[in-house]
């Protein structure tokens, strides 16, 4: 009796302690490495960094008072019927999503001034919430006629387009950030009032409205209101919003409610809306243990790494809605690929890695963060995307600020977390995911480990890693080899390399080679580590060619040409001749140009290659070209013009110029192909 109730109790001891750790680590069984405990010193996320804090940053809080953002919040505050409303019903978001940047920025970066503004924006901010926590301007600054899309009553058109849970995912993830990086609570007691006045009043008891959100980040960001605050109403009602999915009045796929999360296995409808439900889910399933989310979003997430997934890691196909396409529908100039599409997908694949500690997470984080999701941003940090097409005749633009700014502001609190995502902790393991200069302080089982990491990355495959433990320490060194590394372009066969290039790595500790098998995509160093210890990598670091799987139907006959983790592509100011155009040779070779003076540095790659054109009488003429690529992210700095990043290789795929005159009728019966040279130039697709 007395050994069965001591046995009760040490279970019920066990559950707390693990309960516990659940709720330090945000429940899951891996720890990220803050971004306060790790110190850029890397020239190629340095300049993104200082771009974010010296421009993006001061422009964005600049933007919200220019277009009257602030105004909405003193017109709540002093509502009147005579006030329009107008702009869009989430433009409170733009605020709190700069003050989350903002506060990123001062945590590393501390700025008195910066932080005076942000509690005078606060003021107002404050002043603006209804005296039950309310917060919302769209709608308090005239409640007879409010915006168009809030309803005539508060949660109405919640699960269409009111946005006002919205409103409170992005409050809560700026408040808490603001939290932390301050250790004021005059945003985090605004986040709280309104987060219980929609807990009051939203969800299973009795009296509460059953609604979910129309736009998904409610679930993410209470999530992390829970782990904050320690009260378990906010993790239940981010619970509550993704089980009630599906079962309410709102079913459809644009907002993933065409059946319950549970059931779900494809990724539809708006991408910004999915991925930040996926990653909801994942917090949600890290802090309940609940197994069943995770298989759904790990069924999900094989839809889009095997039939969804741009090859610059880009999520949503369409501008239909925003939305994700058919499996393999996949259009390069029609691309929507929204900056705030990536932003998802890198949270969602980031939590899918301190799910399940794989490297294949960090593969797409990182060819979505170098690619598609910086390419959302000019290096100067004050020209943005939007979409961010593959492909451009020269009808696109960076623009200085949107109307609708999600994706500005957004990537405005994106860039000061990025040093959040280099390392990792689990036990006595540390994951080193990407590869940036920096030095960072970190805890394995208690005990302190500083790491200096230098690299050349992404330009070169060099990184040395100095191991300064306090004192010997037992701990194993995760490196990801990186997939491309590997020969996978993507997990799974949306994409394969295609030169049958063998690209290998080495890593040396203390100037001695040593080998592992790789784990779950880490090669794996167990030691005892003291104070000098150095570990050496060199990644082979060569273009490689890639080809689409055949079902996409707009690469096919395609290639695009990456190297390391950037995909490169081919734009008009570095070729004088239409790079639309372009036939590449069968058989490419490339040479890799060092440009530290162009587009603050990069590697440009030099090919081959043939333009095609055709001349006044309808003949088909080649030329052979010096093509010269850039990196895409880099694409749209000096002016319009044509861009594309994946470029015919099968010559049924080419795209002559055609000569103004010359009807398509002509052309069909003139079309005279060249002969197939030894390079095996103009041969025909066997796909
Ligand atoms: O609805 C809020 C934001 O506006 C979405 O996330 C974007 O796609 C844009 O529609
Ligand atoms: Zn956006």
């Amino acid at each position: 009796m007395k050994r069965a109730m001591i046995s009760a109790l040490l279970v019920i001891l066990i559950c707390c302690v693990q309960a516990q750790k659940r709720i330090e680590n945000g429940g899951y069984p891996i720890t990220p490495v803050p971004f306060t405990s790790v110190k850029v010193t890397d020239t190629f996320w340095g300049q993104r960094l200082k771009a974010s804090r010296e421009v993006t940053i001061p422009l964005a809080f600049g933007k919200c008072e220019e277009t009257g953002r602030y105004d909405n919040f003193v017109k709540a505050a002093n509502p009147s019927p005579k006030y329009k409303v107008g702009g869009y019903s989430f433009d409170d978001t733009d605020v709190y999503k700069t003050i989350e940047g903002a506060s990123y920025s001062i945590q590393t970066y501390p700025d008195k001034k910066l932080e005076k503004y942000m509690d005078s924006v606060l003021t107002i901010v404050a002043a603006a919430q209804e005296p039950d926590g309310y917060l919302y301007t769209a709608r308090t600054m005239n409640p007879e006629h409010p915006h168009e899309w809030a309803g005539s009553k508060r949660w109405e058109k919640v699960e269409e387009l009111s946005h006002e849970f919205y409103n409170l995912g992005h409050m809560i993830e700026g408040a808490i950030a603001h939290y932390q990086a301050t250790g004021k609570r005059n945003f985090l007691d605004i986040a709280i009032k309104y987060a219980d006045c929609v807990e009051r009043e939203i969800g299973n008891g009795p009296g509460k409205q059953i609604k979910v959100p129309g736009h998904q980040i409610a679930e993410m960001a209470l999530a992390k209101l829970y782990l904050v605050t320690g009260e378990k109403k906010y993790l239940q009602l981010a619970r509550f919003f993704i089980d009630r999915r599906g079962y309410t009045k709102r079913i459809d796929a644009y907002s993933q409610a065409h059946k319950p999360v549970l059931e779900q296995d494809e990724a539809v409808g708006h991408a910004v809306r999915a991925a930040y439900m996926y990653s909801g889910i994942a917090d949600v399933a890290a802090l309940t243990g609940d197994t069943d989310y995770i298989c759904a979003i790990d069924r999900i997430w094989e839809n889009v790494v095997a039939k969804k997934l741009y090859v610059t890691g880009g999520i949503g196909a369409t501008n239909r809605g925003e939305a994700f396409g058919e499996n393999y529908e996949l259009p390069n100039m029609s691309a929507y690929c929204e900056t705030c599409a990536a932003i998802g997908n890198v949270y969602w694949n980031y939590r899918l890695f301190l799910l399940h500690g794989d490297s294949k997470y960090y593969d797409v984080l990182e060819r979505t963060l170098y690619n598609g999701l910086i390419s959302g941003i000019s290096l100067e940090g004050d020209g943005f995307f939007y979409p961010n097409p593959l492909e451009s005749n020269g009808q696109h633009k960076r623009q200085p600020w949107f109307g609708c700014a999600c994706c500005p502001s957004n990537v405005c609190r994106f860039i000061p977390s990025l040093p959040g995502y280099i390392y990792a902790v689990r036990d006595r393991d540390i994951y080193v995911n990407l590869f940036v200069s920096n030095t960072s302080d970190m805890k394995v089982q208690g005990k302190n480990v500083l790491l200096t990491q230098k690299t050349g990355y992404p330009w070169k495959g060099d990184i040395q890693i100095d191991v300064n433990p306090k004192g010997r320490q037992a701990f194993t060194l995760k490196i990801r080899i990186p997939g491309w590394l590997q020969g996978r372009v993507t997990p799974g066969d949306l994409y394969r390399y295609t030169d049958n290039k063998e690209l290998s790595y080495q890593i040396k500790v203390n100037g001695q080679q040593v080998e592992s098998l790789l784990d779950n995509g880490y090669f794996a160093i167990s030691r005892t580590w003291e104070k000098g210890d150095v570990v050496h990598i060199r990644f082979d670091m060569e273009p490689r060619t890639v080809r689409a799987n055949h079902k996409v139907e707009a690469d096919r006959g395609k290639i695009s040409v990456e190297c390391g983790p950037i995909v490169y592509c081919a734009e008009w100011p570095d070729n004088d001749f239409s790079v639309l155009s372009v036939l590449m040779n069968r058989k490419p070779e490339f040479t890799v140009e060092r440009k530290d003076d162009l587009l603050h540095g990069i590697n440009q790659i030099q090919t081959r290659a043939q333009t095609l054109f055709y001349d006044g009488a309808g003949c088909l003429h080649t030329k052979e070209v010096l093509l010269t690529l850039t990196p895409y992210y880099a694409w749209a700095h000096r002016g319009s013009g044509e861009m594309a990043v994946w470029l015919p290789q099968d010559i049924n795929a080419a795209r002559p110029v055609l000569p103004p005159a010359v009807t398509t009728e002509s052309l069909k019966s003139k079309v005279i192909l060249p002969e197939k040279d030894a390079a095996g130039l103009f041969e025909w697709s066997t796909e």
